[in-house]
């Protein structure tokens, strides 16, 4: 099976070149999409033995991953995992997201921060359980920590997806519009556990709590608005329903785009 690995990154260079050696002692091929850093990111992640995208200019994570997935299934990948550069995600888990997509091939796999949660700063787990039981509801089915940023996207959901447009939704947004585009091509998430790690001495997040919170709640309200509320979805994420084998036929051009609502 090809599959590629694709790690955004925004002035990772203390940390780019470790996770690159360490993800292409997994997988063959892995791609490092630059955005617009002010570092030698770039640079490192090649001599590490990435390919490398650049964009010259800053676009943000979602336009970051969405470009380097299309590139990994225009160029035959099969399957595409995302993690994040800064060491918070272990490439050696990389082989349980393998073992999962093996197992139920259509689906997406989420490494979810399962073990040692207690490690997250209190207000980020406040943050990403609020994060969970809305996207899960919006998405119509239970998702395990929606805001991890190690999964992986079989190559027929990226075709069937629909990419960040608006540039509102090319940040960290993106990621929880992919949930709900996933929900309702009934690609129904499964998690796989990890370790919760933050390194003491890490540089500052690059997630802006108040704006970039808000941009996921407007998702989350305008998909609910535009489908009633969705009780039935509300029911499935909290397991009071069972998933419907076929999902709701909802055209995905419909659907989590917040400027529209
Ligand atoms: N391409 C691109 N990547 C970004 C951008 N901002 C963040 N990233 C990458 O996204 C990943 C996650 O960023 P973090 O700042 O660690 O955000 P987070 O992990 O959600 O938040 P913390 O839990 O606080 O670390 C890292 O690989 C970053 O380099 C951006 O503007 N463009
Ligand atoms: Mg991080």
């Amino acid at each position: 099976m090809t599959v590629a690995v694709v790690i955004p990154a925004y002035n990772e260079a203390a940390t780019i070149a470790d996770i690159v050696r360490r993800a292409r002692q997994q997988v063959d091929w892995v791609m490092v999409v630059d955005d617009g850093s002010s570092d030698d990111s770039a640079a490192r992640a090649e001599a590490a033995g990435a390919t490398v995208l650049r964009q010259l200019e800053n676009q943000g994570k979602g336009a970051s991953l969405w470009r380097g997935m299309r590139h990994a299934i225009e160029r035959g990948a099969e399957a595409v995992i995302t993690l994040d550069a800064d060491g918070q995600h272990c490439p050696e888990d990389i082989p349980k997201l393998l073992a999962a997509h093996r197992r139920d091939p259509e689906r997406l796999i989420v490494a979810a921060r399962l073990t040692h949660r207690d490690r997250a700063p209190g207000l980020r787990r406040f943050a990403n359980g609020m994060a969970d039981f809305w996207v899960s509801w919006a998405a119509g089915c239970p998702i395990a920590d929606t805001q991890s940023g190690f999964r992986l996207y079989p190559s027929r959901f990226i075709r069937r997806a629909r990419g960040p447009g608006q540039q509102r939704q090319q940040g960290f947004v993106f990621e929880s519009a992919l949930w709900i585009q996933a929900g309702r091509l009934g690609c129904y998430p499964i998690a796989v556990p990890i370790e919760t790690i933050y390194h003491a001495q890490s540089r500052p997040s690059h997630y802006r709590p108040w704006s970039d919170t808000a941009r996921i709640v407007r998702l989350v309200a305008g998909s609910l608005l535009r489908r009633g509320f969705y009780p039935a979805g509300l029911l499935r994420s909290l397991r009071l329903l069972p998933l419907p084998a076929i999902a709701d036929e909802i055209p995905i051009k419909q659907v989590d785009s917040e400027d529209r609502s």
